[in-house]
């Protein structure tokens, strides 16, 4: 395929950069340890890496609160080891995205230091959404911040400044043209040293509308809801900037690399708004979210990939598939809850190194075998469970409350990758100490050492999907053709002469005709497929 259609169909990685590879040992992920590590993804098989923020930051939102959008986290490396894990990947076959926040920076941000300093009415305070309260010591509107609470903090004289996230996450104001200039410098900055794209964070929240219009409430609270007209998401404003920024990717068209790529992160359904974020003269792709959202089920996973495909294929978008992120509870434990409750009223209680993991195998190929793009988040080759039982005290995502009850923060899905070893850190870092985040006691089973040299393991079933998916001429972009024979709670599609079966009925299921057996998530039992399992066939 052309080089610069790349992004159409890769398999992009995702690397949270302080629970990848430690090579320094002070407990947390780092630059150097993603080196490090090259050798590996390579060998696993997928075309890019993006790279969580890995700017200077005080990680209260886990890098996702920037305070300088041109260096590198000290506690992650320097820009010298950024441009040596650039050129390392590049020369490796592999592609490196990095994350872009532009909805927001820290409070730690000098511009932000210098809008508090400035005082009311100041040019500095234009750079972000400064208002007066209303009257009653109100805040400007009633809109909820993302982490719990109002979205808008009041300082020292009086003013409030808007958060859609978290207190130390200021929002930029887009509509002033020193904010658009800025991101103009650092998408320039980041390409220049080589980068091929951003992923772009809520790439649907910058603009706002200047109304500042309350939004309704929903069982008393202020809802927090996308509904069409939200004053804070999906604004039309927020074309115009995806639309610039386009342009300026574009100027690399003539660079050896290619044109320049963008993937936006918004959380928007259904796909025919998700796809306004993916014309042709916007951003390339979007993660599409739904089948993050689906249950294990067949009915329900078939019309979500159809309205997808659909949506995106109409504004000639490559469609996308995320099974997890660092935002969300890992995939494996999502369908394995549901089995776990099926267990137990049955009178069996699964392990946790058990559960869900048939599910996760089976829904690794079936996302590979989708058309478009795929993204695999760190951990994931390797089946990790989400960490349920983190101690209270060890937890660093903001935790709050709602309606009455917590909300615990994405920690579980953070902990630290095992490498090897038979306990703690398992070659996480080269410390004897636990890592920022503990890693479960039990995890010698899943580090990437002991499922390398297991020919049935999570990881090699991955190594073995990716290699048949770079070499299969019907994998890739291109269409799907549902088998509407497939038995109830069968999802059966072909692409040319490849068939992906997947089985989430409650019975083995026999394979129709084929060539060959490419790629089984499970032994058949005498030509069955058996339940949670899915076989990739040669017709
Ligand atoms: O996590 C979500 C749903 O499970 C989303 O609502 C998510 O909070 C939202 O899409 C934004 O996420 C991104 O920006 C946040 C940051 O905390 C997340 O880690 C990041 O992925 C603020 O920058």
């Amino acid at each position: 395929r052309p080089a610069d259609d790349w992004w159409r169909s890769a398999v992009v990685y995702q690397v949270y950069p302080r629970s990848f590879a430690d090579a320094n040992g002070d407990g947390t992920g780092d630059v150097n340890g993603i080196r490090a590590r090259l050798p590996y993804l390579a060998d696993l098989g997928i075309d890019a890496i993006w790279i969580s923020p890995w700017y200077p930051s005080p990680l209260l939102d886990g890098g996702y609160d920037v305070s300088d959008y041109r260096d590198i986290n000290p506690d992650f490396g320097t820009l010298a080891d950024a441009d040596a894990l650039i050129a390392e990947a590049h020369a490796l076959g592999l592609r490196i995205l990095i994350d872009l926040v532009p909805n927001h920076c820290s409070w730690e941000h000098p511009w932000f230091k210098a809008a508090l300093a400035a005082g009311k009415g100041s040019p500095e305070r234009d750079l972000f959404w400064f208002r007066d309260g209303k009257d009653g010591g109100l805040p400007p509107t009633n809109w909820p911040a993302a982490f719990g609470g109002g979205a808008w903090q009041q300082i020292d004289d009086g003013q409030w400044y808007l958060h859609l996230f978290d207190i130390s996450q200021p929002d930029w104001n887009w509509d002033n043209p020193t904010v658009i200039e800025e991101f103009d410098a650092i998408l320039r900055f980041w390409f220049d040293r080589g980068i091929d794209g951003f992923r772009i964070d809520v790439a649907d929240s910058m603009a706002k509308d200047p109304a500042l219009p309350d939004v309704p409430l929903h069982n008393g609270e202020p809802t927090r809801e996308k509904y069409v007209g939200n004053p804070f998401y999906d604004q039309p404003g927020v074309h115009t900037i995806h639309q610039r920024w386009r342009a300026i990717a574009d100027e690399y068209a003539d660079t050896p690399q290619g044109p320049r790529v963008f993937v936006a992160e918004a959380w928007l359904s259904p796909a025919e708004r998700l796809a306004q974020y993916v014309r042709s003269n916007e951003l390339h792709s979007a993660f599409n979210f739904d089948v993050l959202r689906c249950a294990w089920d067949a009915k329900e996973l078939r019309e979500v990939i159809d309205h997808t495909t659909e949506n995106l294929w109409a504004v000639g978008a490559p469609a996308t598939w995320v099974l997890s992120n660092h935002d969300t509870i890992r995939h494996r434990t999502r369908y394995g809850r549901d089995q776990r409750d099926a267990l137990e009223g049955a009178g069996v209680v699964p392990t946790d190194l058990e559960l869900g993991r048939g599910r996760a195998r089976a829904a690794a190929l079936l996302e590979l075998a989708l058309p478009g793009g795929a993204y695999v988040y760190q951990g994931d080759e390797l089946a990790l469970p989400e960490v349920e039982n983190l101690p209270e005290d060890v937890l660093d995502d903001p935790t709050w409350e709602r309606s009455g009850h917590t909300v615990r923060g994405r920690d579980g899905c953070r902990v630290p990758i095992p490498w090897s070893g038979s306990g703690p850190p398992f070659g996480f870092g080269p410390g004897t100490d636990q890592p920022w985040l503990p890693q479960p006691a039990n995890w010698s089973a899943l580090t990437a050492e002991t499922q390398a040299n297991d020919p049935d393991s999570h990881l090699n079933l991955y190594k073995a999907a990716l290699r048949i998916r770079r070499s299969h001429p019907a994998l890739g972009e291109g269409r799907l053709t549902w088998d509407d024979e497939a038995p109830a709670g069968v999802l059966s599609f072909t692409r040319d002469s490849f068939r992906c079966l997947v089985n989430l009925s409650d019975v083995p299921i026999p394979l129709p005709p084929h060539q060959q057996l490419l790629l089984s998530s499970e032994p058949l039992t005498g030509n069955r497929l058996p339940v949670d399992a899915t076989a990739w066939l040669q017709l």
